[in-house]
C-alpha cells in the first residue's frame, strides 16, 4: 500500500475564522437575525447529523443512499467518469457506492475529497487506503464556496463533481445560482455535476423531517449557539432557546430557527458586540430549498449546464449534468 496522501490545503484556518467573524457580526446585527448553516458542524454537530440521518421521520439521507445503490453505475457512465470530487465529503459514506461503480467501469479511478474540515479528510483518508490501497486520492481543504478554490481542484481524469445530501438546499436562490455558475466555470467540457436534492412534498412530512419526535434536529438547531460561545466567546444560553421548523410554501423551502423564550442580552467578546433579543424573536438559522425537476433543471440550464440524467424515488433525486 502506498502512504496515505498529504492534504493539498486551499483554505487556512485563520480565513476559517475571519469567515465566522464577519457572518456571525453581518447575522447578529440584521433585522431579523440569521446565521449561516455552515456553523452547525462542529465535532458534536457533526454527530448530531450522523444522528440525525439515523432518524424514522429524517428520509433523506436513506432516500440518496437508496438510489445511488441502485443507479450508481449508470450515473458514472452517463457521466464517463474517471474521477469522482465530492465537496463537503465529510466521512466520505455514501461515496463508497460512486467509487465501486468507478472501479467498475474499469478506470483506475481517482478520488478528490474536499472539505472544510482538516480532521474530517484525514479520517477519510485512512479509511480509504486500508480499504481501497489501488484507488488515488487526493484531498483538498477547501471551501467550496470559493471561486479560486474549485478553480484550483485536481484534475486526474475526467470527473464527475458530486454534491449530494440535499445541501444545495442550505443556499438561497442567488447563492445557488453563483455556486452553481462557478461549477459550470470549474468544468472542463466533457465533465459533469452529480446533485442530490430533495424534492417539494406534503408539508408534515418535511415539518417532521426537521422537527424530529426525539429531540435531536432541537439538539443540532441549538447547537449553532454552543459553537458562538466556545469560538467568539458568547454567552448564548442554548437552552433559552426553542427550536422552530416551519415549511415556507411560497419559497418551498424549510425554515429552521432558533426562538429566544425570554428578553435577553447576549454578549459577544469576539465582535465586542451586545445583542439585544427581545423574547419571542426569531432568529433564522437555515433554510433547507426542496425542488421540483424543472425548476432545478431551468437552474442549471441558466448556467450553462445541461441536464443529462435524473433517478428518483419520488421522495429525493440525484440529478446529472454536463458541462
Ligand atoms: C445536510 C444540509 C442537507 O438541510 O436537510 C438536517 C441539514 N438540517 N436537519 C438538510 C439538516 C436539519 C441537511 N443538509
Amino acid at each position: 500500500a502506498q502512504a496515505p496522501a498529504p492534504l493539498l490545503e486551499l483554505l487556512d484556518p485563520s480565513s476559517l475564522r475571519d469567515a465566522l467573524l464577519t457572518d456571525a457580526r453581518a447575522g447578529l446585527t440584521a433585522s431579523p437575525k440569521a446565521l449561516p448553516p455552515k456553523y452547525f458542524y462542529d465535532a458534536r454537530g457533526s454527530e448530531l447529523f450522523e444522528e440525525i440521518t439515523r432518524l424514522p421521520e429524517y428520509y433523506p439521507t436513506r432516500a440518496e443512499r437508496g438510489l445511488l445503490r441502485a443507479h450508481a453505475a449508470e450515473i458514472v457512465a452517463a457521466a464517463g467518469a474517471e474521477a469522482l470530487v465530492e465537496l463537503g465529503s465529510g466521512s466520505s459514506e455514501k461515496t463508497g457506492l460512486l467509487l465501486d461503480a468507478l472501479a467498475a467501469a474499469g478506470s483506475a479511478g481517482a478520488y478528490v475529497p474536499v472539505d472544510v474540515s482538516p480532521a474530517a479528510l484525514r479520517g477519510a483518508v485512512a479509511e480509504l487506503a486500508a480499504s481501497r490501497p489501488a484507488l488515488r486520492v487526493e484531498p483538498v481543504v477547501a471551501d467550496f464556496e470559493d471561486p479560486d478554490h474549485l478553480r484550483a481542484l485536481p484534475r486526474p481524469g475526467r470527473r464527475l463533481v458530486a454534491f449530494l445530501g440535499g445541501t444545495i438546499g442550505n443556499l438561497v436562490p442567488a447563492e445557488r445560482r453563483r455556486f452553481l455558475g462557478r461549477i459550470a466555470d470549474m468544468l472542463d467540457p466533457g465533465e459533469s455535476m452529480l446533485l442530490g436534492v430533495d424534492l417539494v412534498k406534503d408539508a408534515d412530512r418535511l415539518v417532521a423531517a426537521y422537527d424530529d419526535a426525539a429531540g435531536v434536529t432541537a439538539a443540532f438547531n441549538r447547537n449553532v449557539l454552543r459553537v458562538l460561545d466556545r469560538e467568539l466567546g458568547a454567552d448564548f444560553d442554548p437552552d433559552d432557546f426553542e427550536h422552530v421548523a416551519l415549511w415556507d410554501p411560497e419559497q418551498e423551502w424549510i425554515e429552521m430557527r432558533l426562538r429566544a423564550r425570554t428578553a435577553r442580552a447576549v454578549r459577544v467578546a469576539d465582535l465586542g458586540l451586545t445583542v439585544l433579543f427581545e423574547q419571542g424573536e426569531e432568529m433564522r438559522t437555515e433554510i433547507s430549498a426542496k425542488f421540483r425537476r424543472a425548476g432545478i433543471e431551468a437552474e442549471l440550464d441558466a448556467v450553462g449546464l445541461t441536464p443529462a440524467g435524473w433517478w428518483t424515488d419520488g421522495d429525493f433525486a440525484l440529478v446529472l449534468a454536463r458541462s
